[in-house]
């Protein structure tokens, strides 16, 4: 069997975080008289912590000192935190072991590809950290998504060349960088939104065993 690299997004696609930055974020935004809606919140999906605050403060016309702004980052994440903190494996995503189980059987290198800051503690959290064959997270990137460091960094700790890459992503800019990185894209969610993904799929339910072998085989 041949060897592809397989590389994860975390919030969206492995579970779904989203809802605990929405919680945190809008508590925050809420104690500097800043509405923060929903919809808001999906333009912060892919984008890091810095960058989040920068638009939600943008959005609320405020601006803060260099001090402020950082107190805020940490009162923000120690919210967040308190939320990772209660979660288990009954939050990882529907189908998402059974690929990754499939993946771990025929001995495909898996990596992580996030821009979170916490993604190990989540994944201890969720007990998933074992199926991992390397992390590439926030805490050693520099460029953002769309920029494809991110996953040539995982494609690289894998040893596996971009084109022999795969990507799970539930983002727009997330599956930017995957084709920036002349990977494969497989969009996660709505496929109106992720119209540049090579496959789209609304779910892992809808990914089946046979799709990955065939991946694989290619
Ligand atoms: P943290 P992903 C991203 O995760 C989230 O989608 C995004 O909303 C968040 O701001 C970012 O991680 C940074 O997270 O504050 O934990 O460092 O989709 O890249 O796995
Ligand atoms: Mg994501």
């Amino acid at each position: 069997m041949k060897k592809k690299g397989f590389i994860f997004d975390l919030d969206g696609v492995i579970v779904d975080t989203a809802k605990y930055h929405y919680l945190a974020w809008k508590k925050l935004a809420k104690s500097l008289d800043i509405d923060f809606t929903e919809t808001q919140n999906e333009q912060l999906k892919g984008v890091s912590r810095v960058k989040s605050l920068e638009k939600i403060l943008a959005w609320g016309n405020k601006s803060v000192s260099e001090d402020k702004f950082m107190e805020l980052m940490a009162l923000k994440n120690n919210d967040y935190l308190a939320f990772i903190n209660t979660m288990d494996e009954k939050e990882i995503l529907p189908d998402v072991p059974k690929i990754l189980d499939y993946l771990i059987e025929v001995n495909q290198p898996i990596a992580l590809g996030s821009a979170s800051k916490n993604a190990r503690a989540i994944l201890k959290k969720v007990n998933l950290i074992k199926a991992f064959n390397a992390i590439v997270d926030g805490t050693n990137v520099s460029k953002a998504k769309p920029d494809p460091e991110v996953f040539l960094n995982a494609a690289k700790e894998l040893a596996i060349i971009p084109q022999n890459c795969i990507v799970f992503e539930d983002s727009l800019a997330g599956i930017k960088a995957a084709n920036n990185a002349n990977m494969i894209s497989i969009g996660i969610g709505n496929a109106d939104v992720l119209q540049e993904a090579d496959y789209n799929f609304n779910d892992f339910t809808e990914i089946s065993v046979e799709f990955i072998k065939e991946l694989i085989d290619k």
